[in-house]
Formats: C-alpha cells, structure tokens, sequence
C-alpha cells in the first residue's frame, strides 16, 4: 500500500478484513487501487465506483460429482464468479486446476473487469473453474466431468449473460465436452462458450490469440525504445495456450526463444526453440499430453531442470543455480506469482529489457517493483495478455452474426486491438502523471470506462 488517499485506504481495509483468507484477491485489488489516487482526486465522486467493484455481483459456488474409470465417485468443487456486468455480459475463462479457490478465482475475475474494459469491446468480466485435475485423467473421465460441471453450470451463464472460455487446464478438448452439454441441456445453439472448435462456431485465430496478442504488445512497447524482437533472446515459461503462440510470435518477428517449462521443470536451450521444436511441443502438451522434460531427451544439448517441490515456484526464473538468465525479454505465460523479487533481480542482472506477462499476475508486486526502478519496460498481464479475451470477443460478434471471418482478418483486428490498448495505456500512465509505468496506464484506463457506465446506470 503505497500512495492510497484515506478513502481508497478505507475501501481496500474492507475487503481485507470481509475475507481475510484471501491473498491472492487482496494482492489484485491492492495493484489496482494503488493507481487510482489521481483518478479519484480529479472524480470524487468515482470512489462509490472503487467501493462498488471490489465485491463482485455473484459468486456460483456447486457440487461436480462424477465417476472415475475405476468406478469410484470424485466430488469436486465449480464455482464461477461474474464480477462485474457494467458494460457488458460477464466474461472470462474456466480453469481446472487443484490449487483453485475463491480467492484465486476472484483475483482472476477482478483482473478480468480491467482487462476486458481495456479491449474496447462491450465485455464485463467472470472467471470460473473447479479443483478438478485434468493431469492424468483419460479422455472419459474429462469429458464426464465436463458433463457434471456443464449440467450445474448452464442455468447461470448464456450468451447474453455470461460467456466463458479457457484457461489453465481448459482448452479445446474441454470447451467442446462443455459446450455440447450446455446445447443439450439449453436446446439451444448460441455462442455461449467462446475457444470452441472451427466446426461449431470456433474463431480462426482465437487458440494463438493469447499468446500472438502478448508478442504485438511487447513489440509495441519495445519500439518505444527503438528496440525490436530481431534477434532478441527470449525466456518464455510454461508450454501451454499462450507460451506455444508467444514462442511462435517471437520466431515470427525474428527473436530466439531459449526456455519453455511446465509444472515439473523447465528446458533452457542455448541454439534457441526452432520451428522445428516447436511443433513438435506443441504435439507433445497438445495430443500426447507429455513432460516438457521429453524435450532434453529428444534434442541434444539442453538443460533441463527440475522444479522445487514448493508450490509457486518456477525455477526456470531462478535458474539452476541462481546465476542471471542472459536474456532480452522475458514472458512469464504460466500462473501467478511465478517470478519473486529475487527472480526479477536476476532478470535484470541478465541485462533484460523487457518483461510482459502472458499469464496473470505472474510477478509478485515486489518483483513488478523492481522492474520499475531498474528501468525495465513492463507490461501487466491485463494489458498484454488481452488478445485473448478480445479474440472471444471477436468470435461472439461472428456467432452473432452467424459469419466466420478469415484468418487475416481476424488477426488483423487483433493486432489493431493490441497497438491500441498500448497507446491507451502509454498516455494514459502520461495524463496521470505515472510515465511509462504501464501498470498504472492499465488500471487508470480499464476503470474510466467501468466507472462512467457504473455511474450513468446507478451502480447496482
Ligand atoms: P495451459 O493449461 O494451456 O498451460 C499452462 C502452463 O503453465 C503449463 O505448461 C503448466 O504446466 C504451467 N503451469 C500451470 N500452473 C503451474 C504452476 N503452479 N507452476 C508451474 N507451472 C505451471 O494454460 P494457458 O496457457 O491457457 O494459461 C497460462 C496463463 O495464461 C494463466 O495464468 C492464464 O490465466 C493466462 N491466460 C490465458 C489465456 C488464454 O486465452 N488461455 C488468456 C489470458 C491469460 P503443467 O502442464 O505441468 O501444469
Ligand atoms: O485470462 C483470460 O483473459 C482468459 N483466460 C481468456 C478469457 C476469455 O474469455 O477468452
């Protein structure tokens, strides 16, 4: 808590003291309202806003049961929480993973409001998912789970109301087990789901979204500096959705990814992730379902490295033996909280120019801190992971209007939509007097757009 005024102080002391139990919620809100102070100097009456959007409008909390291939029955926990409907219907991802919670969830949802605002498009936002483990589980077992998920979820969500898609452990596979069950039991085909497949009403682009809308942020705030990605080195963790596109992305524009990881470990290869390598990643996570650890014993000459047992640590940040990553840009795309102030110390150390967050809030605010001070361009994940959600909101207007646009089309609006929430951000930070701290660009200039619709209709 830096340079909160008394009011905004008020509002953030409440939502620690109603749910004391959630951190990761409470790290969220307190970024976002660490940056309001001008907003609301200039708009007292904005705090009723602030007040209002710190408590979300629904949380959904039901029973999954369902039977495992052994026959035993599982019993998970769903719950989707629809943050905040003001400018649009609430929308955001699901995601299957054990660590989540409410809190998690929540900060999820809260990021989500900012983030969808930033975009341009008439999109609330949500976020929802279970403790369920996809890890493991056969294709059977997914999709009953999926069905049991489904069968609870359908009456809370519509494509009018609430519109999910993706997130860590839902891809394609679940978004079409979820989507059948939904147009069963709804009798209905509408675009309540968005990351469905191109045979029913999927969009071109929307799988490579996340992770190509990351790369055209980076670029767009590396050219503030007259920097590119032309033969730029590259850490990239994770080796899911949006690492497999960022990686893609960055080859594309001439840079040399050198890492990849998953939960277990992470492979740093000096003569750089090729083509080559990269699809045969992305077949190993995407249809065999593998280790990224299966890389270093498929090519020759890579570090692999376990991870610490520790949840939330990602030694790929860290290294082996805490020695600086030697790289340009570094994008986190894996989960929150990933890099540590001690982590964003050795990037710098590295000589890093650029950091932006392909995952959600996966820098402690204290390694975000450090990347400020050192000078290091840095792009917060409601900034620069947009593309994704903004794609959705593409494949919404295309089943709307029951149209597929192509390929070039639809990456063309996703490329105008990220140059945009750049400069949006860049002069916003300016106007506010927070020059070229994109956190402060993204959380002034997603909540302008919330507040004033909040306030026109009442709040409620
Ligand atoms: P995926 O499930 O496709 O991939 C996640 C990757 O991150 C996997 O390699 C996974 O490893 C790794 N990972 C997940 N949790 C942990 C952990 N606790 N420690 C170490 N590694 C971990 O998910 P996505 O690529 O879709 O999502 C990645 C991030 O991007 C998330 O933060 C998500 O919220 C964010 N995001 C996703 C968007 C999308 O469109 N999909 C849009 C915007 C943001 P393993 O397989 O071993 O678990
Ligand atoms: O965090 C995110 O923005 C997502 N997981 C994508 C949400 C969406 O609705 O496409």
């Amino acid at each position: 808590m830096k340079k909160m005024d008394n009011s905004i102080k008020n509002v953030y002391d409440n939502v620690i003291s109603r749910d004391p139990n959630q951190p990761e919620f409470h790290q969220a809100v307190e970024e976002v309202l660490d940056s309001l102070g001008p907003v609301i100097e200039a708009n007292p009456e904005y705090i009723d806003v602030v007040k209002s959007m710190v408590e979300p409008e629904r949380v959904i909390q039901f029973r999954v049961p369902w039977y495992d291939d052994e026959g035993v029955l599982n019993v998970n926990r769903g719950i989707r929480v629809q943050f905040n409907s003001s400018i649009g219907p609430y929308k955001g991802g699901l995601r299957f993973h054990p660590s989540v919670n409410l809190s998690i969830l929540k900060f999820l949802g809260f990021e989500q409001v900012f983030k969808n605002s930033l975009t341009g498009l008439p999109l609330g936002g949500g976020k929802g998912g279970s403790d369920f483990d996809p890890k493991g589980k056969s294709d059977s077992e997914v999709r009953r789970f999926c069905q049991s998920f489904m069968s609870e979820l359908w009456r809370h969500i519509g494509a009018d109301l609430d519109v999910p898609a993706g997130d860590i452990g839902v891809g394609g596979r679940e978004i079409g087990y979820l989507f059948g069950m939904y147009r069963k039991l709804a009798n209905e085909f509408t675009g309540v789901l968005t990351g469905k497949g191109l045979s029913y009403g999927g969009s071109l682009i929307r799988p490579e979204a996340t992770g190509y809308g990351l790369v055209y942020f980076a670029r767009e705030m590396l050219a503030t500096k007259g920097k590119s990605f032309e033969g730029a080195s590259v850490a990239i963790s994770g080796s899911g959705n949006v690492a497999q596109y960022a990686c893609e992305k960055v080859l594309d524009l001439g840079g040399k990814p050198v890492t990849m990881s998953d939960s277990s470990g992470f492979i740093y290869d000096s003569s750089g992730i090729d083509r080559e390598k990269l699809s045969w990643i992305k077949d190993l996570k995407n249809n065999r379902r593998g280790r990224i650890k299966e890389y270093a014993e498929k090519f020759e000459n890579i570090d692999y490295t376990e991870s610490k047992p520790e949840p939330n640590t990602n030694d790929l940040w860290a290294t082996k033996v805490d020695v600086a990553l030697p790289v340009d840009v570094a994008l986190p795309c894996a989960t929150q909280n990933e890099i540590n102030a001690a982590e964003a110390q050795l990037l710098v150390d590295g000589g890093v120019t650029a950091v932006a967050e392909g995952a959600n809030m996966p820098c402690t605010p204290e390694a975000v801190e450090c990347f400020l001070t050192n000078g290091v361009l840095f792009a917060p994940g409601k900034a620069s992971n947009a593309g994704g959600v903004a794609t959705s909101g593409l494949e919404m207007s295309q089943n709307s209007i029951r149209m597929n646009w192509s390929r070039e089309e639809v990456d063309s609006k996703l490329e105008g939509i990220m140059i945009n929430i750049h400069k949006n951000t860049f002069e916003t930070a300016e106007k506010y007097g927070f020059s070229g701290n994109y956190v402060a660009g993204a959380n002034i200039a997603g909540f302008l757009k919330v507040a004033e619709s909040s306030l026109s209709q009442g709040i409620l």
